[in-house]
């Protein structure tokens, strides 16, 4: 079918829960992507920070391709040959002591907000429903009730009451307004350490130093959501490191899956993830077989391959680039690694369009930020070429 008949049907039978771009994704490999007609494009988006080793790595097309000649799925009522080995590499690459596996994004944040507030009541002795939690505004965790019971965003919000109780929204980048919301409930602070759907915001230097320090001195536990700044995206392997600052827990999911598919998970200290006894948490798909044989493949090219200095290379060199265009509607140019946003002072969604049209697929978020995100591993030549359609359509 061709594209027109294609989104034609999407559009018929699909809910409309989001307005994508009209062009539609047959083919995909690396950095590139091609449509039933033949056109091509650059990935300057990477399913939003998913595919930080671009469409199809070879080796993780293998790793997965071997893994379905053996088994996919156990569910965790077995033990299975890769979990342990997952568990203990994601350990020792977050600096951690272990791991609860989960699928999604929004699956781990849960679980981590439901490891803080066990933590509370068991150990920090909050009487069971006084747990408090504080989040950041313009912060994004997901889509799941309770996650957007966090969320600052009206449309995130409009319709879905009631909404879980316990949390305290403050600026964010401001650590004082944080330190004057903790409560003697206080179990945990939940943030990115970049936000990313807020526009790709990039706090003060030393804020996530400051929100270590809070949460060390207060008891609660510190929970960097690294779902999209992870995996060496913002040129660190997490972007926590960016300030030698080590969470109490790690939610991590997005490129841990490779690109192939949802792998997602928690890491923490032994002592944090003791709160959870059989029965008391879990998943079908968590820690599956496949999900392991991919995310250790993934882990694997992330170390052998630099990814971290990969990013903070090419974000340089993108970075550079978009500011050097010279067209007044552009407000700023922010990011870190190749987590990189332009900010217009109008709207963004004719400059989508016109990237559209020279062949690079970005997307924008809150109308007047588009962000640029392409793979890590994306080849110089064609991020240079990616550049240069970039330049003319925000010329
Ligand atoms: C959408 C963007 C949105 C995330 C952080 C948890 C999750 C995400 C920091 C949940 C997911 C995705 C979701 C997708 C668009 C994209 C996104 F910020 F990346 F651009 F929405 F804000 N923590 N972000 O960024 O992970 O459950 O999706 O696996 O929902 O539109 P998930």
């Amino acid at each position: 079918m061709d594209s027109e008949k294609i989104i034609a049907v999407t559009e018929e039978y699909c809910a409309h829960n989001y307005h994508p771009e009209e062009v539609v994704v047959s083919e995909a490999r690396g950095a590139r992507v091609r449509d039933p007609e033949g056109r091509e494009y650059y990935d300057m988006l990477s399913a939003y920070s998913a595919l930080n080793f671009g469409h199809l790595h070879p080796e993780i097309v293998a790793a997965a391709k071997a893994q379905l000649d053996k088994v996919t799925l156990t569910s965790r009522a077995f033990h299975n040959e890769l979990l342990g080995e997952f568990c203990k590499r994601l350990a020792e690459l977050t600096g951690m002591q272990a791991v609860l596996p989960m699928n999604t994004g929004a699956e781990a944040v849960e679980t981590a907000l439901k490891t803080a507030r066990r933590y509370g009541a068991f150990v920090k002795g909050v009487p069971d429903g006084k747990q408090h939690i504080i989040c950041c505004e313009g912060n994004f965790h997901g889509r799941t009730t309770t996650v957007i019971s966090m969320s600052t965003d009206p449309t995130a919000r409009a319709g879905y009451a009631p909404f879980t109780e316990g949390f305290t929204a403050v600026p964010y980048g401001d650590a004082e307004a944080m330190e004057r919301a903790f409560t003697p409930y206080t179990v945990a602070v939940i943030l990115e350490p970049i936000q990313g759907e807020a526009g790709v915001i990039v706090p003060p230097d030393g804020y996530l130093a400051e929100v270590r320090r809070m949460c060390t001195e207060k008891g609660a536990l510190m929970i960097a959501d690294e779902v999209q700044t992870g995996f060496a995206r913002t040129g660190d392997m997490f972007s926590c490191l960016h300030e030698n600052v080590r969470p109490d827990i790690y939610v991590l999911g997005k490129a841990l899956g490779g690109g192939i598919m949802p792998v997602s998970a928690i890491a923490s200290s032994r002592e944090i993830l003791g709160v959870f006894e059989p029965g008391s948490h879990g998943s079908t798909f968590g820690g599956n077989p496949l999900a392991c044989a991919v995310a250790l493949k993934a882990m694997e090219i992330l170390v052998r391959d630099d990814y971290p200095a990969e990013a903070r290379r090419k974000g340089k060199i993108l970075s550079d680039a978009l500011r050097s265009i010279d067209n007044p509607d552009i407000k700023e140019v922010r990011g870190r690694g190749l987590l990189v946003a332009v900010e217009f002072f109008s709207s963004a969604a004719p400059y989508i369009k016109k990237l559209v049209a020279n062949g690079v697929l970005a997307k924008d978020t809150h109308g007047n930020t588009i962000r640029f995100a392409p793979p890590v591993n994306i080849p110089d030549d064609e991020l240079d070429d990616a550049i240069e359609r970039i330049k003319k359509a925000l010329a």
